[in-house]
């Protein structure tokens, strides 16, 4: 099986990104290992503090950010980051080419029920001067590499850098990431869904009326029935999606009209649907395709439709209906 380098050096990346994507999955490794530990090193529970998204941080949050933002500004390649957990962005090394944005540890309130878990990761060019939140400020066709590490029975590493979709599978005995999948692909037809459904009655008419279809199953005009699952971890979700097909949605909802979209789009919705196009997928908001979009703020949330291509349009032709009809809510 070929190791991550053997792969990195196989593709036409020049050395610093090559150096920049082990610099993440190294550092995941060793994020492995501190959530492997859980509740025997105690960093299971919340801590006081709160993040800029309002949400009370993990011990385990703050730790798997320390991590990375220590891993990275230890590589000279990385001019500064973003983070879900940190309010602004974080200079780095003045002289490096990309910049990181990253969810250290996503889905990290599945983290006390010993459920999945992930970390998300997209790489940008750095502009050239002097770095600043408006540096990050790019579409997410500009990223040069993106992917996520999930931590569950196996620590698996899915990784695109523009070249198809790679898959790598930790080996606890020499800690190396293996090539496991060496292009994955997701199914233009699927019957399974993931939606949390406990906030229907929030949601737009569109996406209303697409997953009551979905629900009537053979009976309804989808004509066949469907299946559903919700890890509450995007990264778990998109996994499956990526290995067996599947759409996932986080839709705008009006269950707190200050916060219509609960997914950010730099560090999970853009990563997420750059792997996801690679693999053959579409990932929309429902409006507009997620890597055509230009951010505004670095902490920006979305709405976000991905997964098989076929499903993923039949869910927006609801959407065209309710689009013809009337201009989108913003
Ligand atoms: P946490 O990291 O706070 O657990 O949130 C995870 C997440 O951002 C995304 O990974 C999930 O798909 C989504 O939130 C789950 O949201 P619900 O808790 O509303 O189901």
């Amino acid at each position: 099986m070929q190791t991550l380098t053997q792969v990195l050096a196989s593709q036409p990346l020049n050395a610093s990104l090559t150096q920049v994507i082990h610099t993440l999955a190294n550092s995941a490794k060793d994020i492995s290992s501190a959530v492997r530990q859980g509740a025997l090193a105690g960093v299971l529970g919340a801590t006081e503090q709160e993040n800029v998204q309002g949400e009370t941080q993990k011990k385990l949050d703050i730790i798997t950010n320390d991590m990375l933002k220590d891993a990275l500004a230890q590589d000279s390649h990385v001019k500064a980051l973003a983070s879900e957990e940190e309010d602004d962005i974080v200079a780095l090394n003045s002289q490096g080419s990309y910049l990181v944005c990253f969810d250290p540890l996503d889905g990290s309130s599945n983290i006390d029920i010993n459920s999945l878990v992930g970390t998300i990761f997209s790489v940008l060019p750095a502009p050239a001067g002097d770095v600043s939140a408006k540096s990050f400020l790019q579409s997410g066709r500009a990223q040069v590499a993106a992917g996520y590490v999930l931590y569950g029975p196996s620590t698996m590493l899915a990784l695109t850098t523009g070249h198809g979709v790679q898959l790598f599978t930790l080996d606890p005995s020499t800690n190396e990431f293996l090539l496991t999948d060496a292009a994955m692909s997701i199914s233009p037809d699927t019957s399974e869904f993931a939606i949390n459904m406990s906030n229907q009655r929030f949601w737009e008419a569109p996406m209303q009326s697409y997953i009551s279809d979905l629900l009537l199953g053979k009976i309804g005009p989808r004509e066949r029935n469907f299946n559903m699952r919700w890890i509450a971890a995007m990264v778990g979700d998109v996994h499956r999606v990526l290995c067996r097909g599947g759409i996932f949605t986080y839709p705008a909802d009006n269950k707190d009209s200050k916060k219509p979209f609960k997914l950010r789009l730099m560090y999970e919705a853009n990563p997420m649907a750059f792997l996801v196009e690679q693999a053959g997928g579409v990932a929309s908001t429902g409006y507009e395709t997620i890597l055509d979009i230009e951010p505004q703020h670095i902490h920006e949330r979305v709405a976000v439709i991905l997964g098989s291509a076929n499903e993923v349009n039949a869910c927006l032709e609801y959407h065209g209906q309710h689009y013809d009809d009337q201009e989108p809510e913003c």
